[in-house]
């Protein structure tokens, strides 16, 4: 007798919880093609091609905001690096420093550049250090909680799409 009703009582919990799993996955697949949508859209991602004892490498792209208020980009990773840092480039007299940056806002309907000389992603702590036809799998996470996969090639900086450009 008691041994029925306990393995009831189980079958019933697995379903329930099978159907919270499915109410997950649902509200997951949402949220993820409500994003892909448009709010941002990146451009040109490239990571620079380094010596493969590089324990750091720098990542470039051009994000745009299409939606109607500011994005701020609070955090990047990848599975590929220990972590990744914003950073900015900036001249003190003769002196290039990179100055980390908590956050890089988007403002609404505007671009940001991340380029060699300004913001940029510094990729800390490779596995392996990628080399140029392989890619850099990096998650771009916003303080509104959403999240954007992006793959980005690596290659030599001299080819660098200011003149060149890649298509
Ligand atoms: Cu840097």
């Amino acid at each position: 007798m008691m041994r029925k009703r306990k393995r009831k009582r189980r079958r019933m919990m697995i379903s329930k919880y099978r159907q919270y799993l499915v109410t997950l996955l649902s509200v997951f697949v949402f949220l993820s093609y409500g994003f892909a949508g448009d709010s941002i859209v990146v451009r040109d991602a490239w990571i620079n091609e380094a010596p493969p004892n590089a324990r750091v490498i720098a990542g470039y792209m051009t994000i745009e905001n299409r939606s109607s208020k500011t994005m701020v980009l609070t955090r990047v990773s990848s599975e590929q690096f220990k972590r990744i840092e914003i950073h900015r480039t900036e001249m003190h007299g003769d002196i290039m420093k990179m100055v980390p940056q908590e956050e890089l806002g988007i403002p609404a309907g505007g671009t940001v550049s991340l380029q060699p000389g300004s913001y940029h992603l510094m990729l800390v702590g490779p596995e392996s250090v990628p080399q140029e036809g392989e890619t850099v799998s990096l998650v771009l996470h916003f303080d509104d909680g959403q999240i954007l996969n992006i793959n980005s090639p690596v290659r030599a900086a001299k080819s660098s799409n200011m003149h060149k450009g890649s298509h």
